[in-house]
């Protein structure tokens, strides 16, 4: 199987991102995450992104705060899938990562999730990389049978307590 890559902007970023690894985990996809800034290491990001492909990766995550970049410049360098997740980390609540991150120009895409968005990060890389990989299908498709079957759980539970 490909590996995501999970690039944050900053260690600070972490305690959020490592939503986006425990799940990467839990679905036994191999990734490697590391902290490379599009300002502070902008060398380092491109050299990632450009060896990206044929380093064995299949989509990059891209976390990022503030004027987040990151997604847009490791994108310009790979043809990979980009998705990023705009970090609540500013007085600005974390709108500044979300314009940031989603207004790519044309040809250049970043996907985005929501603002802290890590899981959703990690199940959508996954979805990408399910396309070629049956077994990843299958424990996408009880992942979402058991997120249905615990929302009945709590509908039956609240009926009782009607
Ligand atoms: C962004 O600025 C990082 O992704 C982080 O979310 C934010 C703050 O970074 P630090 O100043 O904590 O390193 O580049």
């Amino acid at each position: 199987m490909k590996k995501v890559a999970v690039i944050m902007g900053s260690d600070s970023d972490l305690p959020l991102v490592k939503n986006t690894i425990n799940t990467l985990k839990s679905l036994d996809i191999p990734f490697e995450a590391h902290v490379f800034s599009a300002h502070r290491t902008p060398e380092q990001a491109m050299e990632f992104a450009k060896n990206a492909r044929e380093n064995g990766f299949g989509v990059i995550i891209s976390a990022a705060g503030k004027a987040a970049h990151l997604g847009g410049v490791l994108a310009a360098h790979t043809i990979l899938p980009v998705i990023g997740i705009p970090i609540k980390a500013s007085a600005l609540d974390g709108m500044d990562a979300l314009l940031s991150t989603v207004q790519m120009p044309k040809g250049i895409p970043v996907a985005s999730v929501a603002i802290d968005g890590a899981d959703n990060a990690a199940i959508l890389a996954a979805q990408i990389l399910a396309l070629s990989d049956t077994e990843l299908l299958q424990k996408l498709l009880d992942m979402r049978a058991k997120m249905t079957n615990d929302v009945l759980a709590k509908d039956a539970e609240l009926q009782k307590m009607l």
